[in-house]
């Protein structure tokens, strides 16, 4: 667990010149801005955590598991959404070395933090509700922000460096195993470094006894020639497992008090399943360009950014959704087992399908100007621009069957463009009084191009083709933020950060865009995991938040021990929230659709009001030192409520009440914890989308690690009782079988509605990283 005072130290050593701090003007900017409120209201994962958990995750959100207030979407291996107080995904602003990422998906499958291993990073921090306005915009719920490694300088008469480190992890449970690599050169004035991350895993098993193999009978289940169910040996998991590799090169110059850094990033994915999609991803590929100038002056810092991105994203059904079509062969870089051989399918026709092709490309390019303004000795200026240039397409070529003759277009060029600028004040009104103001004022300019169905000739294309063609799609959102927060320290052994925020996100293109009310159509666009489908809504409005806030810290001078309580409550106005798709959209938006409740539905987003509460709460203590070692006790425990306020339903994917308790150890070289992970029942639901309700569990893990100079050893026992749980954010299980229909139970299918998305079982880990 991390405290964010503590942690200020970590934060400082990741910046760039606090290791090496050759240029004493340039590290005494640096390390203001690190003192500041901004800092004070985001809680930073320490590095001995970082360490320890890249062993035991290749899953990069994750590593902010043990921060207050935190949960996560369950998703493809390396791709969990991660959650703020209840609000996912788009709602939270990610920035990676400051680079605002979009997942370039209609699942989110490739989200900003999925491009990074965790190996990679050097630094992650939350700001959970109440972010400075400096922080990022078009967001409602926080901002998470992660940066890879910074760049290090030798010191006057040094001469050059050369160091780095290498290390490898296995984890037993879906025989998982990756290594990493990072290294760097450089001088008084020139640095160049690598670091690359690879990951794989086979699908895990489940814990005790899970019978996900419902309907996987090997029986042909449909007039579709040669598709039939795939069977997966008890307790396997289908389409869990994944192959990533994640590469970044950056090259950094400094002289005087001015640094410039070029970093390149490179992501290249074989293949990712999903458990809770009808769809995986078969391949993704990122190239990143990130160029950043920091300069130091007498009255204070300039920061500049500009960077370029480019996604190319494919989908269709890996190796457990389908056996293959043609001559039985997997695609290559599928992952899966071979399948025995279907009926050949050539050519292709509106009777022949073969699998389901779903492309996604992105192009992403920002600009973002920041200074940092020492006013006074008590009032620091902070003020910047931000622009930020998105197309997206994403589009179906024919596949045969029902998907012939046309491709489909779901998003034809779209856009989504960003101008934004603010303006933030901190002021020091005494040592036990800190205070900060910022405003920010954002223009949110979309459109997208005319699209087709497979065949624009049959309904519903018939009138929706020509209803979209014809409209005006363009739309421009004029969005304020505004972030108001004080600090009072009454004692070293007690302090009250508090505050009001108000936020605004613009809808995305796929909620905006997305325009087809066909069934299948509808079940591709979906990033909920919860296995309905959906239509966009070109009448959005962007959403509003406004959150009270305050974290009472009481903790030792030396924090050895801690206790801290951050209740919260957030307003949100024009919500993006479903509501079962009007029967006048035609397609599958029928009469029954209104009223189903035990099967998937179609849903169209929608504005509602709504509002959030909860409190995190967190602490630590010694409980003392023996010839053993010390030992102490760390606990967590979240609340969160969510309603919509217009139909009181509950809002989707909340994590029910959870809790954890860790006890450590540290001996020596040794530091080693049991954790004990508590989660209640999930019996509050959003009905509107049939949302899964799941059963409480309880988890034991075993960590250990030994630190010598340079080698550090890593190694654990997670889910220790083998326990079979269902992960509550994981929506609905769609990981076997054929996946296209949405409420039959047709042999071959997936499972029925009703099916959660079971955690992993038991796992042992070990890792090793040797620095040199
Ligand atoms: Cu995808």
């Amino acid at each position: 667990m991390s405290f964010k005072r503590i942690t200020l130290a970590t934060v400082l050593a990741t910046l760039p010149f606090a290791l090496q701090a050759a240029d004493q003007t340039m590290s005494e900017v640096v390390v203001r801005s690190t003192k500041d409120a901004a800092a004070a209201s985001a809680t930073a994962v320490d590095k001995t955590s970082l360490q320890s958990l890249r062993s035991a995750t290749s899953d990069t959100a994750t590593l902010l598991r043990d921060v207050p207030g935190m949960s996560f979407q369950g998703s493809g291996g390396v791709s969990s959404l991660p959650i703020i107080h209840g609000l996912a995904d788009d709602r939270l602003r990610v920035k990676v070395d400051g680079m605002d990422l979009l997942s370039a998906c209609p699942n989110h499958m490739n989200p900003a933090l999925s491009y990074l291993d965790p190996a990679q990073v050097s630094a992650i921090k939350v700001y959970a509700g109440l972010a400075p306005v400096s922080v990022g915009g078009d967001s409602i719920g926080g901002s998470i922000v992660a940066e890879t490694l910074p760049p290090k300088f030798a010191q006057p008469g040094q001469g050059k460096l050369f160091f780095g480190e290498v290390g490898a992890f296995y984890r037993s449970n879906g025989n998982a195993n990756g290594g990493n690599l990072a290294t760097t050169f450089a001088t008084e004035s020139f640095n160049i470094n690598y670091s690359g991350a690879i990951a794989k895993s086979d699908n895990y098993d489940a814990g005790g006894n899970f019978k996900g193999n419902i309907y996987g009978t090997s029986t042909a289940s449909s007039t579709v020639t040669g598709r039939v169910g795939h069977t997966l040996p008890l307790d396997e998991v289908g389409s869990t497992a994944y192959e990533t590799r994640n590469h970044t090169l950056g090259l950094a110059f400094r002289g005087g008090n001015h640094l410039f850094e070029a970093k390149f990033g490179y992501q290249d994915l074989p293949f990712q399943l999903w458990p809770n999609q009808r769809m995986d991803m078969l391949a993704n590929e990122q190239n990143r360009l990130n160029l950043r100038y920091l300069g130091a002056f007498d009255w204070g810092s300039l920061e500049a950014r500009v960077y370029h991105e480019e996604v190319d994203h494919f989908m269709d059904f890996g190796a457990d959704k389908r056996y293959w079509y043609g001559n039985g062969a997997p695609p290559t870089g599928s992952g899966g087992p071979a399948a025995p051989n279907g009926a050949p399918c050539a050519p292709l026709s509106n009777t022949c399908a073969a699998g389901m092709p779903m492309y996604t490309t992105s192009t992403n390019t920002g600009v973002t100007v920041k200074a940092e303004i020492n006013l006074s000795q008590q009032d620091l200026l902070r003020t910047g621009i931000e622009l930020q240039r998105y197309t997206l397409d994403d589009w179906w070529p024919a596949s045969g069957g029902g998907m012939w003759p046309n491709t489909f277009w779901n998003l034809n060029n779209g856009e989504r463009d960003r101008d934004a600028v603010y303006g933030e004040w901190e002021k020091r009104f005494s040592p036990q009084w800190q205070t900060l103001l910022g405003v920010r004022y954002e223009r949110v300019k979309m459109d997208t191009g005319p699209v087709q169905a497979y065949n624009n000739a049959i309904a519903p294309a018939t009138t929706l083709v020509p209803a979209f063609n014809n409209s005006d799609r363009s739309r421009t959102d004029n969005n304020w933020d505004l972030t108001a927060l004080a600090t009072y320290t009454p004692s070293a052994n007690y302090d009250i950060e508090f505050g009001f925020a108000c936020k605004t996100r613009s809808p995305s293109l796929y909620e905006r865009y997305s325009w087809y009310s066909r069934g299948m159509e509808m079940l591709m666009v979906n990033w909920f995991g919860e296995g309905n489908g959906y239509i966009g809504n070109r009448d959005l409005e962007p959403e509003t938040s406004h959150t009270l806030s305050a974290t009472f810290d009481w903790h030792a001078a030396d924090r050895s021990w801690a206790f801290v309580a951050t209740p919260y409550y957030t307003h949100i106005d024009d919500y993006i929230d479903a509501v079962r798709c009007p029967t006048s959209l035609g397609g599958s938006c029928t009469v029954a659709n209104q009223t189903n409740t035990n099967s998937f539905v179609f849903l169209q987003f929608a504005n509602h009001s709504a509002r959030l509460y909860g409190i995190d709460l967190s602490g630590k203590m010694p409980l003392g030192k023996t010839g053993l070692g010390a030992f102490g006790l760390k606990g967590l425990l979240n609340v969160t409520n969510g309603k919509n306020r217009d139909t009181g339903d509950d809002l989707y994917n909340i994590m029910p009440l959870n809790a954890k308790l860790t006890l450590t150890h540290q001996y020596g070289g040794w530091d080693n914890a049991v954790e004990w992970v508590m989660v209640k029942s999930k019996n509050d639901v959003s009905d509107v989308r049939n949302e899964l309700e799941t059963p409480g569990y309880n988890l034991v893990n075993l960590r250990g690690s030994y630190s010598w100079k340079q080698i550090r050893v890593d190694f654990g026992i997670e889910n220790l009782f083998d326990k079979l749980y269902y992960l509550p954010l994981s929506g609905a299980y769609m990981g076997q079988g054929t996946t296209m229909t949405a409420t039959t139970n047709a042999t071959g299918a997936v499972p029925a509605w009703g099916t959660a998305v079971p955690g992993m079982g038991r796992s042992l880990y070990a890792g090793i990283n040797v620095k040199f």
